[in-house]
């Protein structure tokens, strides 16, 4: 649902070089009718427009950010300083040494600004789009069930899959 009236998820990404992996991320929000808006924005490029969305982003109705950056990646710490909402990182794999560099920068953010840290590229996007939604649904319980029939299609593909 991207460019629905009222986005609750903010996606951002630090480079259109990052839509590869944080795409997982708009797919599963689509797929659990979660209204998102998609954004590219950069804590070093932009560093203005970066602290200014996310200063604006809980006035504006959102409840969680997600963050992917690549390299030496501190967007998601830099949004983190400049709300209260829950921001979840994604490490890019974009970068000579495969996101173990993305990785370790997002996840060692220093005691006080706390940013929630999933797996390297496509899997840990999709996972930020599943913690938002979990997050989401402790006030929403037509969303709870949206996640709890998720859950159980990917158990019924797992319950198919044949082996040779
Ligand atoms: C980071 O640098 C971005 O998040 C991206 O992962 C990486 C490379 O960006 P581009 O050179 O492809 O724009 O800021």
């Amino acid at each position: 649902m991207a460019g629905a009236a009222t986005p609750l998820v903010g996606v951002i990404m630090g480079s259109k070089s990052d839509w590869e992996y944080m795409a997982a991320a708009a797919e599963i929000l689509d797929q659990l009718q979660i209204g998102y808006e998609s954004k590219v924005l950069s804590a070093h490029r932009t560093p203005d427009l970066t602290l200014e969305y996310a200063a604006a982003a809980s006035s504006r109705g959102f409840k969680t950010i997600i963050a992917g950056a690549g390299g030496a990646a501190h967007l998601a710490g830099v949004i983190a300083a400049k709300t209260l909402l829950p921001v979840i990182g994604v490490p890019m794999p974009t970068t000579t040494l495969n996101g173990i560099d993305s990785l370790l920068s997002i996840v060692q953010m220093p005691r006080g600004v706390p940013v929630a840290t999933m797996a390297i590229g496509k899997a840990g996007a999709a996972n930020a789009a599943l913690f938002s939604a979990s997050i989401i649904a402790l006030n929403d319980s037509a969303l709870v069930e949206r996640l709890q029939n998720w859950r159980a299609a990917r158990a019924r593909e797992l319950l198919e899959q044949k082996l040779p």
